[in-house]
């Protein structure tokens, strides 16, 4: 379904959603700008690169330059819609900032017309599509502003947050349902026109608060169902059972899915998320509350655990598997993985390697510490203690005999078939 080829887009920030979701628009037949406060990332999309990784990103963003439908700038140009994919960080009371939303907000203020459609699709608290709105209200008197005014608005503003898997963005972004949420009804609508033109999934309406409400809710979901099978993890290790074992038998109950513990929660969404439903309402949301902290506790669980195993064996060199925040990505930002590696390689030095097949050199986190990035076949002939902290499907497929003989701590349940006979203290495969 090709765009309006006569439409204009602008998106402000180019980062792991604005980008492809530029890109994508482009591709759709509309002009696009895309807008960065990073001269640099301007610059490089300009020139038909890009500076984030996500599966053929690189090609698209190339074909639509060439062709003149992307065109990346530091200011927003007059448009029909502007979509705001800027970031939402917390700070470290967990207290959610949405300045660049606001200061996206001011910057198309002064180029905005009647007519326009204003989206914004950052990870927000519930209530700032309300803000944006009383902002373009306060800094546009000129404009009838939905939410501010009596009678039909002169333009239109809703909430359509992402809901994308890094490594699948491209496919999810066309496929995945879309919630739909406007300051008005009218809003939503209008919305909606925009996104079906791109968009194969289906496309929901309903207001701003209650869309800004689901983005949350379903990233604390996974948040609180992540927490359930660490909170089993640790349990199990106290009572001297494989969780492994446990989950796998009580996922046979039809009604049962429990997902895997691992050293904690990493990326972007998740382990942020919950907070901002948390500061929403902190008296009623204790359970959401709960699994963050389960799921913050369990990464210093396996930290002091790791710690453990590793100075009871003071002869062995280490091997720690993996640094991705996920597995088979080559993203080492907010992960646990990172954590508990680099508080070994701060501790234990020289003798911590690390086999991360996706890392051209160690994060900034092992400077210092003495710990290597080394391949797979030298950690396997030359380390006797694995602490397996990523679930790639490189290591996934070591044989048996390749580790048969190995100390073994599994926080990922990757190998199963590990004797546990060969781990020493209990902790071997116990996550
Ligand atoms: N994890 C576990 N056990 C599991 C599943 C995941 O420990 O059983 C861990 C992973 O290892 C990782 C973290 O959780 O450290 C998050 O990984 P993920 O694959 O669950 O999610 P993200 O952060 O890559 O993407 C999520 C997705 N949200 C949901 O699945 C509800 C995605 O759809 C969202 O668009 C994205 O957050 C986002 O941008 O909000």
């Amino acid at each position: 379904m090709p765009i309006d080829s006569e439409q204009t887009v602008c998106v402000l920030g180019l980062g792991y959603i604005g980008l492809p979701t530029a890109a994508l628009i482009a591709r759709s037949g509309c002009r696009v700008t895309g807008v960065d406060v990073s001269q640099q990332v301007v610059d490089t999309v300009n020139s038909g690169k890009v500076h984030i990784e996500e599966v053929d990103l690189d090609g698209l963003v190339q074909g639509v330059v060439a062709r003149g439908s992307l065109t990346a700038a530091t200011a927003p140009l007059p448009a029909d819609v502007f979509v705001i994919a800027v970031p939402t960080p917390h700070d470290e009371e967990h207290r959610p900032d949405i300045g660049h939303v606001l200061s996206a907000t001011r910057a198309i203020a002064p180029v905005l017309k009647a007519g326009n459609l204003v989206i914004l699709e950052s990870t927000s608290p519930v209530g700032t599509t309300e803000k944006v709105a009383a902002l373009l209200a306060e800094l546009r008197p000129d404009l009838k502003v939905p939410g501010a005014c009596s009678g039909a608005a002169d333009i239109f503003i809703s909430y359509c947050p992402e809901r994308v898997l890094p490594g699948r963005i491209l496919v999810e972004l066309v496929d995945n349902d879309r919630c739909i949420g406007g300051i008005t009804p009218r809003c939503a609508r209008r919305a909606m026109t925009f996104y079906r033109q791109f968009v194969r999934g289906a496309c929901i309406t309903t207001s701003a608060r209650a869309a800004e409400m689901v983005k949350l809710v379903e990233n604390s979901y996974r948040d609180v169902n992540i927490a359930f099978a660490n909170e089993l993890s640790m349990m199990a290790e106290e009572m001297g059972v494989d969780v492994w074992e446990v989950i796998r038998l009580a996922n046979r109950h039809p009604r049962v899915n429990i997902l895997q513990p691992g050293p904690g929660v990493g990326g972007h969404c998740i382990a942020v998320d919950p907070w901002f439903l948390v500061h929403g309402a902190p008296e009623q949301s204790r359970l959401i509350r709960t699994a963050r902290e389960v799921n913050i506790a369990k990464t210093a669980h396996v930290i002091g655990a790791a710690e453990m195993l590793v100075a009871q064996h003071p002869q062995v060199r280490v091997a720690c598997m993996g640094l991705a925040f996920k597995p088979n990505i080559d993203d080492f930002r907010e992960s646990p993985a990172v954590d508990v590696a680099a508080a070994l390689a701060r501790r234990f030095g020289e003798r911590i390697s690390i086999v991360e097949p996706f890392a051209k050199a160690l994060p900034a986190e092992f400077d210092g510490s003495g710990a290597k990035l080394i391949e797979l076949d030298s950690a396997l002939a030359s380390c006797d203690l694995l602490i397996v902290l990523v679930d790639h499907e490189l290591f996934k497929s070591i044989p048996l005999e390749e580790r048969a003989d190995k100390i073994v701590y599994d926080t990922r349940g990757l190998w199963p078939d590990q004797p546990a006979a060969a781990a020493g203290p209990s902790l071997s495969r116990v996550a």
